[in-house]
């Protein structure tokens, strides 16, 4: 087998954002870009030479060839082996628990997420650390160092591997294990919950929906929910992964799943709903009549997730991003828990999560999670939720019920703003930066502004300081406006709006959220001055 060294020159932009470097996908299929970045992930790790990897992607286009092109490149740098999934297929969640359960130094995860596929779409790669955790942000950041003075690259000229039987073969002195995607997740989640009250709820006719947007999530959720739970066949839908994930967004939320939507709102509603993104670490919630929203869901998962067996110790504590809505503050403040606020990515729970000072993390953005692996769980979400409601005997929307009552309702929405010009958005973001120190006092649309300033954040853990994590404005009486720019798209900028008021008025749990938030809405316009910088008067996805 021929090794080759071959010469390259750095390449502008391959700087990991919130979750890795996503890019066009055909930025990636453009010469020297994938091999470019993964030389500079070698050579930050200290060289992959004698190392244990884990291997897999969501199986969008392109995924299959970009496995080649890494195990070739693991080959030249002499790693000592890489597991991958069979068809170089893994969910993230997956792969963070095969990462962790077989010892190895890290792995990679080829997904662009949520966002579409295809040769004109998106295509994601990041790599995640020993932990199983996303790479901190200093290891992203020699990263790019690297890509800014990458030279050459190392890659071992060979057939293709045939990824499609499971066992071990040979790529010069690397060993490739070819292993079952699902098996090793399923035998964790049967470990973690009531498999037997679940299978109970649906021997007893209790009836779901779980959508897996021809993403990742399809054979994880055919395997467990069906084979193993017994959900009737069927219920899984849209489960057969494909390379342009069928056409669409494999986003579930509000919109990109909206048939959903009016699936729960309509006369043949199932009991329960469900949906789950590309690579799989996302998950909708939805009940006949009603759709959860993830900040709701962290909160009610927080304070009934003692149900589950692998969490019937209790919760250590409990961390959000810090735009996620603070229900979950209540519950832990109620419970006498920890509460982090962290910023937006999954890669900030990690530590909090090694310390063993939280059990379970979210995200406003359908990412929920605990410390059985450490990245956001899709199905893990939907599980959790099945076996509260299994115990519970509760439906969804008694569930929601029941949690307002007892800790009152954060209201909450977030409305993004896509595709604006990158820098009239950095200047927007820029004046209103310029304004915090003037902000306190003053009154929009009748509400009055107590404090404003930048989030920054202090890892308590291992010190880490994070500066520039979103602009917060807090007003009398509870509400709070966040604005940040989108760290995962690959064209423009998104603004995203995150928009939230606190109300425990027993008369007022049941409002429509947009009629509550209305004065937030117009404030968040006053303040940052959205329609006048960038001519847009609505926001094109709201959540
Ligand atoms: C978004 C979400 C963030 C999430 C990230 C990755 O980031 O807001 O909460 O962690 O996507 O999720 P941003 O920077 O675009 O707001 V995934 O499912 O793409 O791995
Ligand atoms: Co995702």
């Amino acid at each position: 087998m021929q090794r080759r060294t071959i010469q390259t020159h750095p390449i502008e932009g391959q700087k990991p954002g919130t979750s890795g470097l996503r890019k066009k996908t055909r930025v990636f299929m453009g010469p020297h870009y994938l091999e470019n970045f993964v030389q500079a992930i070698w050579l930050a790790i200290g060289g992959v030479r004698g190392k244990t990897l884990v291997l897999g992607g969501d199986g969008r286009y392109f995924n299959d060839r970009a496995a080649q092109v890494i195990l070739r490149m693991a080959a030249a740098g002499g790693a000592a082996k890489v597991i991958v999934g069979q068809n170089a297929l893994l969910s993230t969640p997956a792969a963070s628990n095969l990462i962790r359960q077989r010892r190895t130094d890290g792995g990679i995860i080829l997904s662009a997420s949520h966002n579409p596929g295809g040769p004109d779409e998106d295509f994601g790669i990041k790599f995640n650390c020993a932990n199983g955790g996303p790479a901190p942000e200093d290891l992203t950041g020699r990263m790019y160092e690297e890509t800014r003075r990458m030279t050459s690259y190392d890659i071992v000229e060979a057939q293709d591997v045939d990824l499609s039987r499971l066992g071990a073969l040979r790529l010069g002195d690397t060993v490739i294990e070819i292993v079952d995607p699902v098996a090793d997740y399923a035998s964790l989640m049967a470990r973690l919950f009531d498999f037997e009250a679940i299978r109970a709820l649906f021997a007893g006719g209790f009836t779901l929906r779980f959508d897996a947007m021809h993403a990742v999530t399809g054979p994880y959720a055919r395997a467990i929910l069906e084979d193993m739970l017994g959900a009737p066949s069927g219920s899984v839908v849209n489960a057969e992964p494909k390379p342009d994930f069928g056409g669409g967004h494999p986003d579930p939320n509000p919109i990109w799943a909206k048939y959903l939507v009016d699936l729960v709102m309509g006369p043949d509603a199932p009991d329960f709903a469900a949906a789950s993104d590309g690579d799989g670490d996302r998950n909708m919630i939805l009940g006949r009549g009603i759709v959860v929203t993830p900040s709701d869901s962290l909160a009610v998962l927080a304070a009934n997730a003692h149900l589950a067996p692998g969490y019937a110790r209790g919760l250590t504590g409990v961390a959000r991003s810090m735009p996620t809505s603070r229900a979950v503050d209540r519950v832990a403040a109620a419970r006498g828990l920890d509460l982090y606020e962290t910023p937006t990515g999954w890669k900030f729970f990690g530590t909090l999560l090694d310390a063993g000072r939280v059990t379970l993390c979210g995200e406003e953005s359908a990412g929920t999670g605990s410390d059985h692996v450490r990245e956001k769980d899709g199905l893990w979400a939907v599980l959790l939720w099945l076996n509260i409601l299994a115990v519970t005997g509760r439906s969804v929307a008694d569930t929601m019920r029941a949690h307002s009552r007892d800790f009152g309702r954060n209201y909450y929405t977030r409305h993004d703003y896509e595709g604006l010009e990158s820098d009239a958005a950095a200047a927007m973001m820029a004046a209103l930066r310029a304004r915090l120190p003037d902000l306190p006092g003053q009154d929009f649309a009748g509400r009055r502004v107590e404090t404003a300033d930048e989030f920054a954040y202090d890892d308590p853990v291992d010190g880490a300081h994070s500066a520039g994590q979103g602009i917060r404005v807090h007003f009398a009486g509870g509400a709070r406006i966040v604005f940040r720019l989108s760290g995962t798209g690959t064209e423009g900028a998104t603004l995203r709006v995150y928009l939230e008021d606190y109300i425990s008025d027993p008369a007022r749990l049941e409002l429509p959220v947009e009629e509550v938030l209305a004065d937030m809405i117009a404030a968040a316009d006053a303040i940052a001055e959205i329609h006048a910088r960038t001519g847009r008067t609505a926001p094109d996805v709201r959540t």
